[in-house]
Order: structure tokens, then C-alpha cells, then sequence
């Protein structure tokens, strides 16, 4: 088991213990890689923590999400360590949140906290930033007598406009009225995008989105392609803001068969990404929407890659997106020969077209070239 507890608790850091859920509808297939994934969720998001507890269950007490003997082993950790904060991998209903906190006497965080929390630390461009504030305040809003309450409070806000109002009807007015003032915010910058998209559509140029998992190599693939220096790090949602490189190919050909593209860099899907997450983000994902190729990439080397590309398929699925696809299996230096020609003779028979690359190496890179070289684009249009 993959254990990244912290030596020592950081002086400012409220006393943490993360909780592993592996909930009955649980899809991934593997404890192990879900417990992975939620580590690097919580180490991503810089939290420490003094103790962990997993707990893979069947039969949940609904209304605290837990079994009751793990709720038990839960409120004995909580009382030993002295917690402050509890970290859980699932998803919590407010209420399910709130009765958890009652019986440990510390903050909840769920998976949706926890994403948010990331994302607002890697939200870089005003855009990124707008889109994870309205994200948030979405997120308080269904915690009108919790969370949402207290963050009015921390924000020096008290009391009602007159006589009668209460803490939660003025919460839920400076709610509507913050989100109304950021989506007019993003309303500017989305026409702006439009704008620039309609120009680029107008020239014919063939945009290309690569999107995938969180941490499958896809900055590093437009970094490789385009020689660019996007960040790229062992980190989940190191990138949210979408950045776009034009790109040549066939270079060596005459100039009759020279192609340019332009190639964008996405914001990373993950298992359960929060709702709100993905409303807020409507904007930036248009750039998938709107693109006449997606390049998906997929980490061959995490043992939970089939689940990751269905995870992927699904959200964009959900996101209305139909755009044609290439499969790109990274990160093949990692990966045995053997087992690597094991798993293209018996598993890539539904992810149809394909190249395996590594972006470390420019392995397959040219292989990948080469069939964006030949791909026909929409209206496409040749230098
Ligand atoms: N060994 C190996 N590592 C790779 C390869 N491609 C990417 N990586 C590493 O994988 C990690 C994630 O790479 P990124 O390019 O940041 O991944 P991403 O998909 O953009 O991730 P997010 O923006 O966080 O969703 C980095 O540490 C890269 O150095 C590869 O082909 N081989
Ligand atoms: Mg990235």
C-alpha cells in the first residue's frame, strides 16, 4: 500500500487525517490505484496528515458514508490525534459532511474540496481564475448552513440588509450577486474567444486539441511537438489554462505538401471531477468542442489506463463533444517490449487509430507526425 504520510505536521497546517473510501460504485477496478490516485490528490494539494484510514466497503451507513465500524475507527483517530481536518476521497452530500464533523469535531473535506482547492492553486490566466471562483461559490452555495455561512462571516459580513433577512438569505444574495458579476467577467473573455476562434475558423486552419487523463503527458506532447516549454510536472492538473501553438507538418516536403495546425494544450479529466468544475470550465472546454481532431493522450504505464480512457470518453460524452479521435499511449519507455507487443496485440483492437509514443525519447513522435500529416481535416487548408 502506497503510504505518503508526513513525517511532521507543518506549524500552519490544521492537524489531517485522509480518509480512502472505496465506495460500491466504484468503477476503477483497482483499490490500489484509487488509493494512489487519492495520495496524490492530497500530496498535490500540499496536505500533511498524522494518520490514514482505508476503507473498502460494500454495505455504507448513508448518512455518514462510511461503515459504522470505520466511522467508529474514525472518531477514536480524530479524538486520539486531536484532528482538525478529516480528508475523504468520495464525494459527500451536505448533510453526510455535516453529521461527520458533528461526531469528529473536525472541517470535512470531500473530493470535490479537494479539486477545487487544486485547481484554484494552478489557475493561472484571469480566465482560470474567474472560472474557479465561480466554481467555488457554486460549490458554497449548496452549504448554505455550513460552509457557505462561515465564509461570509470570515469575509467580514454580517447580518441582514433589514429587518428580517437572515444570515442565509444574505448569503444566498451575495452569492448570486458575486456570481453574477464573474460570469459577466467571463461573458467579456468568452467573446473574446469566440472572436479570436471565428477568425482562426476563417482561415481554415485545422485546430487540434490533446486532452486526456490528468498526468498522461499531454504538456509534454505539445512541448515535444512544437518545442515549447509548457509546464509539464509529476503533479495532477499542473495545467488549466489552454494553450495553443501552431504547428507544421511534413517540414521536409515541398512546400505544396506542408500542413499547418494549430495544436492546444487542455485542462486534465479525472475520475468524478466535480460538477461545478465542469460548468465553470464550459469555456475552455469549447476549445475541445470546436476543434476538428482530438489527440487523447493516455498514460500506458498507470495499470488503470482503460479506466482512465472511459473516464475521458464519458466526460466528453457529457460535454456534447464529438469530434474525431487518435489514440496516443504514452509514456512506453516505462513499459517492457514484451508486454508492451502483449498489449497491442490483445487490447487496442477498440482504440482505433493509434500510435504509441514516449515523450521523453520521441518515440513514435514521427509515426504521430505522420499521420496528422495524412489526416484529412474539415475544409482543410494546405500551404
Ligand atoms: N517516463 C515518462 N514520463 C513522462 C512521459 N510523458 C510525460 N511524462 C511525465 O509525466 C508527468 C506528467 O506530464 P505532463 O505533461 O505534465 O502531463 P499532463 O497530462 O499535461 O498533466 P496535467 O496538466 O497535470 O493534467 C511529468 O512528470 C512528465 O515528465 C513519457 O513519455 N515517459
Ligand atoms: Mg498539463
Amino acid at each position: 500500500m502506497a503510504t505518503r504520510k508526513a513525517e511532521s505536521t507543518k506549524i500552519d497546517q490544521p492537524k489531517t487525517i485522509v480518509v480512502c473510501v472505496y465506495a460500491p460504485y466504484n468503477t476503477s477496478g483497482s483499490f490500489e490505484s484509487y488509493q494512489d490516485e487519492f495520495l496524490s490528490l492530497v500530496d498535490t494539494a500540499n496536505i500533511e496528515y498524522v494518520a490514514q484510514l482505508f476503507c473498502k466497503t460494500r454495505s455504507i451507513i448513508k448518512a455518514v458514508f462510511l461503515t459504522k465500524g470505520k466511522l467508529e475507527d474514525l472518531i477514536e483517530l480524530a479524538s486520539k490525534h486531536n484532528a482538525e481536518r478529516i480528508v475523504i476521497s468520495e464525494r459527500l452530500t451536505p448533510l453526510q459532511e455535516r453529521n461527520i464533523e458533528e461526531m469528529t469535531h473536525a472541517v470535512v473535506v470531500d473530493r470535490e474540496q479537494l479539486i477545487l482547492g487544486i485547481f484554484k492553486k494552478s489557475a493561472h490566466t484571469s480566465e482560470g481564475k474567474i472560472q474557479v471562483a465561480m466554481a467555488e461559490i457554486e460549490f458554497l452555495k449548496t452549504r448554505m448552513s455550513g460552509k457557505g455561512i462561515e465564509y461570509m462571516q470570515q469575509s467580514g459580513l454580517r447580518g441582514g440588509k433589514g429587518p428580517g433577512e437572515t444570515m442565509k438569505e444574505k448569503t444566498r444574495r451575495y452569492f448570486a450577486h458575486q456570481i453574477h458579476i464573474a460570469q459577466r467577467h467571463l461573458d467579456i473573455l468568452q467573446n473574446t474567444r469566440e472572436m479570436q476562434r471565428k477568425k482562426r475558423l476563417a482561415t481554415k486552419i485545422p485546430l487540434i486539441a490533446i486532452i486526456g487523463y490528468t498526468n498522461a503527458g499531454k504538456s509534454s506532447l505539445l512541448n515535444r511537438m512544437t518545442k515549447s516549454d509548457i509546464l509539464a510536472e509529476n503533479k495532477l492538473f499542473a495545467t488549466l489554462d489552454t494553450t495553443t501553438r501552431e504547428l507544421y507538418l511534413g517540414e521536409n516536403k515541398s512546400i505544396g505538401e506542408r500542413k499547418k495546425v494549430l495544436i492546444s494544450d487542455t485542462v486534465g479529466f479525472i475520475s468524478q471531477l466535480p460538477p461545478q468544475l465542469i460548468k465553470s470550465f464550459q469555456s475552455t472546454l469549447d476549445e475541445v468542442r470546436h476543434s476538428h481532431l482530438l489527440l487523447h493522450v493516455i498514460d500506458l504505464n498507470n495499470p488503470l489506463w482503460e479506466h482512465h480512457i472511459r473516464v475521458v470518453k464519458k466526460t466528453l460524452h457529457d460535454l456534447k463533444v464529438k469530434v474525431p479521435m487518435i489514440y496516443v499511449f504514452n509514456k512506453i519507455d516505462l513499459i517492457a517490449s514484451v508486454r508492451l507487443d502483449l498489449i497491442r496485440a490483445t487490447m487496442f483492437e477498440d482504440f482505433q487509430p493509434y500510435v504509441c509514443i514516449n515523450t521523453k525519447e520521441k518515440d513514435g513522435l514521427q509515426e504521430l507526425m505522420s499521420l496528422l500529416q495524412e489526416y484529412q481535416f474539415k475544409d482543410e487548408y494546405r500551404m
